[in-house]
């Protein structure tokens, strides 16, 4: 048989890739279905995982160019969801203390989306630069007085405001570094703009999580890679930085981990830990990885059974968040308009449109309380609290949520 080429590696260009899961040929999670959307044929793309042995990145094989993954309706705005604008604030009020930032210091965020974290040092008097691709939060970030350039991070973007005099006391990267396709140029423009003191901080869900907890919705084409603290310590060291601490989020996106880097080796004992623990874990291994497709294939079927049943039953199911995570799952299960009603959520850009796959219309949270589904299936179940919390009244009148992952059940 052929050996199947596969392309180099992401973070070390070695050819070391391994692939452990096919999620099937699925459209772009993120790409919602307009009016205008609807009339063209929707894109679709390969989705397969693959691990490499050379540097332990998990990352996708599939390269989808970032001007079809981020138009100028990439629809994610970050101020949506009262936890992560929580977690973001004590985040930056963290960052303002270690650091003792104040007016002569300049705090850069990459993918600053529409300005929800970086306001939290301005109003401080904190200068800040934002920098997103995305034409429409970055306007909103613009409105609300924060600096934003509308434009992809790298190294050319790094030197040009370096040789502008510009030097960052602080880069924040929160759920960005797995988008970007190419990581070493994304790294190495940290390590020019940043201080030799200043701390960059690098959040992203913890690749450990998505094993574990059968997480493997929140695999999309958006998602180039997913990260472990040896892939991060390695891509580091690459580009002239260190990790040099950890910090674990287990209720944010399905497990999160903020890398803390810098120019200045200071490992600290937990990121040695963390090390430690993977080493000894074997998540540093294919092994970690290889029964991974076995136990998605299971709940694919279970999920779909219970959906059947719940129908067969003459029930009504609804869904509950257009989200990326979603629009994975509900294409590669083969959720239709035969099981799923409609899905609901609070972003106003996604009303009136379709989830990728075409066939689910979004509407208002409000409308649960006016169609009362029999079930809703939380397709943001990272996000159940909060969700239970608003929706108190459908649960009161007797609906019931079911939540997908990691295994399907009903609340
Ligand atoms: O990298 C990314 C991950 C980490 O977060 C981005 N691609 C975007 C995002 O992925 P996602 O879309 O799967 O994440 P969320 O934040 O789980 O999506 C939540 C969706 O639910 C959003 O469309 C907003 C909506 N929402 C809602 O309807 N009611 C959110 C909250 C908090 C709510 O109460
Ligand atoms: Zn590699």
């Amino acid at each position: 048989m052929t050996e199947r080429s596969l392309p180099p590696c992401r973070l070390c260009g070695g050819n070391g890739l391994r692939p452990f899961l096919d999620l099937g040929v699925t459209p772009l999670s993120d790409r919602i279905l307009d009016a205008r959307k609807q009339a063209e044929p929707e894109l679709v793309f390969p989705l397969e995982v693959a691990f490499c042995e050379d540097c332990a990145l998990v990352q996708i094989i599939e390269e989808v160019p970032p001007s079809i993954l981020y138009g100028d309706d990439y629809p994610y705005y970050s101020s949506f969801s009262d936890h992560l604008l929580q977690h973001s604030r004590e985040n930056a009020l963290g960052l303002i203390e270690s650091q003792k930032l104040g007016p002569g210091s300049l705090v850069v965020e990459l993918a600053s989306n529409d300005g929800y974290l970086l306001k939290n040092f301005a109003e401080l008097g904190i200068a800040v630069l934002g920098i997103d691709p995305a034409d429409g939060p970055a306007k909103t970030a613009i409105a609300a007085g924060i600096p934003t350039l509308v434009e992809f991070w790298g190294r050319e973007l790094a030197a040009k405001l370096r040789s502008d005099g510009k030097q960052a006391d602080v880069i924040i990267a929160n759920n960005v570094m797995a988008h970007i396709p190419d990581l070493n140029g994304f790294v190495a423009g940290m390590r020019t703009l940043i201080t030799d003191d200043g701390v960059i901080s690098i959040e992203n869900p913890y690749v450990r999580d998505l094993i574990d907890h059968n997480e493997f919705d929140t695999i999309y084409h958006e998602h180039h890679c997913y990260f472990s603290c040896t892939a991060v310590d390695r891509l580091m060291r690459r580009n002239g930085l260190f990790l040099n601490d950890v910090v674990y989020f287990p209720n944010l996106h399905g497990g999160t981990l903020r890398w803390i880097c810098g120019a200045t080796e200071k490992v600290s004992e937990r990121a040695a830990g963390y090390l430690r623990a993977e080493k000894e874990s074997g998540l540093d291994t294919y092994a970690y990885y290889e029964s991974f497709s076995q136990k998605v294939v299971k709940l694919r079927s279970e999920l779909l059974a219970l959906l059947r049943d719940l129908k067969a039953q003459g029930a009504s199911i609804a869904g509950y968040g257009a989200a990326a995570k979603a629009s994975t799952l509900i294409n590669y299960v083969g959720i239709g308009s035969d099981l799923v009603d409609f899905v609901v959520d609070r972003n106003v850009h996604k009303h009136g449109c379709l989830m990728p796959g075409g066939q689910l219309p979004i509407l208002s949270p409000s409308e649960l309380l006016v169609r009362k589904p029999d079930y809703t299936i939380l397709f943001a179940w990272n996000l159940v609290d909060e969700i239970a919390g608003q929706q108190s009244e459908y649960l009161a009148g007797g609906g019931r949520f079911i939540v997908p992952v990691p295994t399907p059940r009903i609340l």
